[in-house]
C-alpha cells in the first residue's frame, strides 16, 4: 500500500486530497497543528475521519525537528505540502510569520526528505500569486514572476527551493502553480465563499448588505476537487516538473457577485465607480453590495488567467466544472448551511 503525507489537512485542499488518496487505496497521514479548539469540520464534511487508512498527525511546518520526525516515522512515499499561511490579505499584516510558514516551512520538509528519505516524492503547493503584476497573458510555466504580496514572495521562495532540491539533490520535487480554486469547503475569508455565504444570508433575510474591496480584480477560478487530482498526477509522472493548473477563463469579482445573486434569482444592477460603487437589486432598488476600502490591499494582483496546456498534454489533466456550476454549487451549499445555522 502506498502512503502519503498531506500537510494542511484542516484546509480546503487537504480535505479533498485526502479523500482522493484514500479512494485510490493510499494510507494517508493528515497533519494538523495544535490549536486551542479543534478545526476538523472539512474532514468531517468529506466523511473520512473514521476511515481505517486515515491517520491524523500533529505537526507544525515551522519546526524542522518535527518535519524530520514526520518523514522518519511515517516512511511515506509521497508528501503533499499544502500547509501555509494562505491568506494574501493577512500576509501584509504578518509578513514574518507568512515567510516562516509559507516559505521556510517548505524547506523544512525538503531538508527532512533529503536527510531521512530522499526517495520520497514532494509536491509543493505553488500559486498564481507568484505571477502577481501582469507581465503577459495567459500565464504559463514560462511567464516571468513578479509577486505583489508577502504571501506571493514567500511562495516564490518555496517554489524555487523545490526546483533547487530537484536540480541539486535529485529529489522528486514537483511544483504545481495553481490558480484560484474554490468549493463549498473554501474558507469564508476568501472572496468567493464570502460572497456565496453573504448572498445566502441576504436571500434568507439574515444580512442586509455585502461589503467588498476591489471589484475589478480578475481571477481564474476553478473547482478545488478537480485541482487535487492534478496534484496527484504530478507525483505520478516520470519526472518532477512544474505545471500550471487553471481554467483559462477570467472574470471580475463583480461578475462573481452577479453570478452568485443569479443563483438565488436576484438580478444586480451596478452603479457608480471605485469606492462609490454599489450593487442594487434590479427589482426593488435596494442596496445589496457596497465597497468598503478596508478590504483593499496595499498592492493588488489585477489579472490572472492561466494556460493549463502543459498539464493537459503531459498529465491528461483538464478542468470540467464551469464557473456558473461552481458558483451555483457554493451558493446552494451556503443556503443549506445558513438554514441550519452552520457557522464555518
Ligand atoms: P487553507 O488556508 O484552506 O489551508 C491551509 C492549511 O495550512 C490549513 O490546514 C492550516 O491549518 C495549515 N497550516 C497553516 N499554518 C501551519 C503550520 N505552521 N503548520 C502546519 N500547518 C499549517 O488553504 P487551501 O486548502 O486553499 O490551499 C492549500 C495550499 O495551496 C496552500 O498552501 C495555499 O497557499 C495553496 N494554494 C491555494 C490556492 C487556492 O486557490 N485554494 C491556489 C494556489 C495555491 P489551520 O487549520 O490550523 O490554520
Ligand atoms: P487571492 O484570493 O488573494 O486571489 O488568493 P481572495 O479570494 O482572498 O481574493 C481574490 C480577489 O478578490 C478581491 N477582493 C476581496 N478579497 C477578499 N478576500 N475579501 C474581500 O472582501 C474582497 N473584495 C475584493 C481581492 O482584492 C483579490 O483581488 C487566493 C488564496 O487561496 C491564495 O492562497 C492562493 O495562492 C491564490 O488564491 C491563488
Amino acid at each position: 500500500m502506498k502512503s502519503a503525507i498531506v500537510t494542511g489537512i484542516t484546509g480546503q485542499d487537504g480535505a479533498y486530497l485526502a479523500e482522493l488518496l484514500l479512494k485510490k487505496g493510499y494510507k494517508v497521514y493528515g497533519t494538523f497543528r495544535r490549536t486551542s479548539s479543534v478545526n476538523f469540520w472539512r474532514v468531517e464534511e468529506v466523511g473520512i475521519v473514521n476511515h481505517p487508512n486515515f491517520e491524523m498527525v500533529e505537526y507544525d511546518l515551522t519546526d524542522l525537528s518535527s518535519s524530520i520526525r514526520l518523514i522518519e516515522s511515517t516512511k511515506a512515499d509521497e508528501v503533499y505540502n499544502l500547509a501555509a499561511q494562505s491568506f494574501v490579505g493577512v500576509s501584509f499584516e504578518q509578513p514574518v510569520t507568512t515567510a516562516e510558514i509559507t516559505g521556510i516551512g517548505a524547506v523544512n520538509l525538503l531538508e527532512a526528505i533529503r536527510i531521512v528519505n530522499p526517495k520520497c516524492r514532494f509536491y509543493q503547493a505553488s500559486t498564481s500569486e507568484m505571477f502577481g503584476k501582469v507581465q503577459s497573458i495567459p500565464q504559463t510555466e514560462d511567464t516571468p514572476f513578479y509577486p505583489r504580496s508577502p504571501y506571493g514572495v514567500a511562495k516564490l521562495y518555496a517554489h524555487w527551493m523545490t526546483v533547487n532540491y530537484r536540480e541539486s539533490y535529485g529529489i522528486f520535487g514537483a511544483s504545481g502553480i495553481l490558480f484560484n480554486h474554490e468549493s463549498p469547503l473554501r474558507g469564508r475569508e476568501f472572496v468567493t465563499r464570502k460572497i456565496t455565504d453573504s448572498v445566502a444570508k441576504i436571500s434568507l433575510g439574515k444580512l442586509d448588505v455585502l461589503e467588498l474591496g476591489n471589484l475589478d480584480a480578475k481571477r481564474d477560478w476553478g473547482y478545488a476537487k478537480e485541482y487535487v487530482e492534478g496534484m496527484w498526477r504530478m507525483l505520478q509522472a516520470d519526472k518532477p516538473d512544474t505545471y500550471v493548473l487553471a481554467t483559462n477563463r477570467t472574470e471580475t469579482v463583480r461578475d462573481f457577485v452577479s453570478l452568485a445573486f443569479k443563483a438565488v434569482d436576484i438580478e444586480v444592477a451596478w452603479q457608480g465607480k471605485d469606492e462609490q460603487e454599489v450593487g442594487l437589486c434590479k427589482k426593488s432598488g435596494k442596496t445589496l453590495v457596497q465597497v468598503n476600502p478596508k478590504f483593499y490591499r496595499p498592492a493588488e494582483v489585477d489579472l490572472l488567467i492561466g494556460d493549463p496546456a502543459k498539464a493537459k498534454r503531459e498529465l491528461g489533466w483538464e478542468p470540467n466544472t464551469t464557473l456558473e456550476q461552481l458558483c451555483q454549487m457554493m451558493v446552494e451549499s451556503d443556503v443549506k448551511r445558513n438554514k441550519i445555522g452552520f457557522s464555518f
